[in-house]
């Protein structure tokens, strides 16, 4: 048996094969889960198609941008309607406008300041308040965030403010929804060349550093993410909740 064997999970954040969500989603399905897919617009509705039936036939797939409570409502009713409960929710969406994410972040504008907090950090908080009545047997939320939230990254900017707020809102969902054996946690990602990576400056050279200074001395691989994630939806980490799990060589350890 495997040990994601009869679980239902959700994962909301793939834009193409190279999200980490994705690499989320092959780790959980070579496991055994099923699982179901939510996409931002129509923009990455045939990558997802594509993606979908090419390798993990049968899974369900909808559109909700989570700037829309109404599209969040559609979405999960979309789900109950299918599978009637939910039993993990992979989390793996932030945006921030380009200008937010150089210079100086004394210029941050109000508008970008709240559209990142908005899709970065309030958004888990909608998905779980949808998730939570589908989740009968207990669950598992996971999110990503980046060490920028813990201290200054440059060029990281709004974002590691977002992220600040997010690892907060992995600590108040984790109390709120304890006591329905519903746990949620944070994995803390060491840089990964992604699409949303493309948006941050300076993004090879913070490659380059983490290569260098970790403890482990290399990058980390998209693989190791998405491991730590099926780990946090599987059974194993039962006893964890509101935890930011770092995977990234222990590069957060160096002074
Ligand atoms: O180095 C990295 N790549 C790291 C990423 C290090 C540490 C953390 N992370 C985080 C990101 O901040 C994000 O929370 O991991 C998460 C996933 O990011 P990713 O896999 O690196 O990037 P990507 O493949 O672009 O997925 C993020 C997706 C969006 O993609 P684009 O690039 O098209 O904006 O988030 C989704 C969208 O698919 N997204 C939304 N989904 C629903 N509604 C929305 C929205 N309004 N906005 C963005």
């Amino acid at each position: 048996s495997k040990l994601m064997d009869g679980k239902k999970v959700l994962i909301m954040g793939v834009a193409n094969k190279r999200s980490i969500a994705w690499a989320a989603a092959k780790a959980l399905h070579r496991e055994g889960a099923e699982l179901a897919f939510t996409y931002q617009g129509e923009r990455l509705a045939k990558n997802i198609k594509q993606l979908v039936e090419e390798e993990m036939p049968g899974s369900l797939y909808f559109e909700c941008d989570v700037t829309s409570d109404e599209q969040i409502t559609r979405a999960f009713k979309q789900i109950e309607e299918k599978w009637g409960s939910l039993d993990g929710l992979v989390h793996s969406i932030a945006f921030a406008k380009a200008e937010d994410l150089e210079g100086d972040f004394v210029e941050t504008s109000r508008d970008g300041y709240a559209l990142a907090q908005d899709i970065s950090s309030y958004s888990l908080i909608a998905v779980a308040r949808a998730a939570k009545d589908l989740m009968k047997n207990g669950g598992s939320i996971v999110t990503l965030t980046y060490m920028g939230a813990e201290r200054v990254i440059p060029n990281y900017n709004v974002m590691g403010v977002a992220k600040a707020a997010l690892e907060a809102n992995v600590k108040y969902l984790a109390y709120d929804l304890g006591p329905s054996n519903i746990r949620v946690n944070a994995i803390s990602a060491g840089p990964i060349r992604t699409l949303a990576a493309r948006g941050v400056k300076d993004f090879n050279s913070m490659l380059h550093v983490v290569a260098e200074r970790s403890p482990l001395r290399r990058t980390v691989e998209v693989e190791e993410v998405a491991d730590t994630a099926l780990f946090l939806q599987s059974h194993l980490s039962r006893g964890i909740t509101g935890e930011v799990v770092h995977v990234d060589g222990g590069y957060n350890i160096m002074g």
